[in-house]
């Protein structure tokens, strides 16, 4: 792969700068090294040579803190980062695609060993990610894709298969009505408007219900995976629909929002409304152990770890997959009861 030879390159450079400082040690060929780099491929790549102090810089651009899950993920991100003993500059856009690539940018200055993201939306990154790759820096993507075509401008996406996810929640609404003599009003809250998981969850959502013609979507919208926002947008659906059956919210967050809506409406959520989320926090969790929510599906934000093994295989020349599925399931009522007390976020 390109990244790597230059890798290589910049390795070089920076085995003769840390020789060049008096480090002693040698380039593996049995002397110390004054002259011109040699294509020092022994040195295992760039092993921190950005932060100076020998540990490796990793720049990482969160999304922001919209949701339970987002600050489980970047408590994961954290954690495993110090675990590692990698430097992390971290930064949050706020849910702005263009805090995210001026982070990236500041990541390039700042001469970083491995840049990872999780984008916002799924456009508009080539140029930015074309900078990193020009630069040598490789990039990893975790918890959400994008759709460059050019998919040598990141090393591997790490994150769930959300149409996947969109799919587990139909199959469950599918067998609840499978007997429906008449039409199920379904209303869903979407997440933020262009992101993977957003277009992801409603597509594999659609693709299980079209199947039974009785379920049927009345109202959807984007409640941009927060709390305020949800309970906002099903204030607006209970006042246009008198007879929603069914509630998909693309996050727990979106769906507890909802909830104070619908309990405001003098509305029985988990009964008079069956509701399904997406995520599985704890808040979640909570709600659905009540009975609240009927059904959640999971997704893992307990990304850390295999962040940092992906940069670390990168940094030493290792070849890795280019998608790594996170491990996830679903959880009746019944089921987050029984699993509440050890859920870790
Ligand atoms: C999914 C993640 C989504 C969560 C939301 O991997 O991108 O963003 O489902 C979060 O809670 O805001
Ligand atoms: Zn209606």
């Amino acid at each position: 792969m390109k990244s790597f030879t230059k890798m290589g390159a910049l390795a070089a450079i920076v085995t003769v700068m840390l020789f060049s400082a008096g480090c002693g040690g040698n380039n593996g060929t049995g002397s110390s090294q004054t002259n011109a780099p040699t294509n020092n491929q022994s040195a295992g790549g760039n092993q921190g040579g950005a932060a100076g102090n020998g540990k490796v810089v990793l720049g990482f651009s969160q999304v922001g803190a919209e949701s339970g899950w987002r600050t489980a993920n970047t408590d994961s991100i954290k954690e495993s980062a110090a675990e590692a003993g990698f430097e992390l500059k971290f930064s949050d856009a706020q849910q702005k695609q263009e805090n995210q690539i001026k982070a990236i940018r500041s990541f390039i200055q700042q001469k970083a060993d491995v840049i990872a993201f999780s984008p916002v939306v799924e456009s508009g990154w080539d140029t930015v990610l074309q900078e990193a790759k020009d630069a040598g820096i490789p990039v990893i993507l975790t918890d959400r894709a994008v759709d460059s075509q050019d998919t040598s401008l990141y090393e591997t996406f790490i994150g769930s298969d959300f149409v996947e996810e969109g799919r587990r929640a139909g199959k469950w609404l599918v067998e609840q009505f499978k007997d429906a003599a008449e039409p199920v009003k379904i209303v869903e809250l979407q997440g933020t408007t262009g992101s993977a998981p957003a277009i992801d969850r409603k597509n594999g959502f659609e693709e299980v219900i079209k199947d039974n013609a009785n379920l049927q979507i009345v109202a959807s919208q984007t409640g941009d995976f927060t709390r305020a926002k949800g309970k906002e947008v099903m204030q607006s659906f209970l006042q246009a629909h008198k007879d929603i059956d069914v509630l998909y919210a693309h996050n727990d967050d979106m769906g507890l929002g909802a909830i104070q809506a619908i309990e405001a409406a003098g509305l029985v959520p988990g009964k008079d409304i069956i509701i399904i989320t997406v995520d599985a926090v704890k808040d979640g969790m909570t709600a659905a152990a009540e009975g609240k929510i009927n059904f959640i599906v999971e997704c893992n934000p307990l990304l850390g770890p295999q962040l940092m093994q992906a940069v670390n295989d990168v940094l030493a020349g290792k070849e890795i997959p280019r998608r790594i599925v996170t491990e996830e399931g679903t959880f009746t009522s019944e089921e987050a009861k029984a699993v509440l007390a050890d859920r870790k976020y």
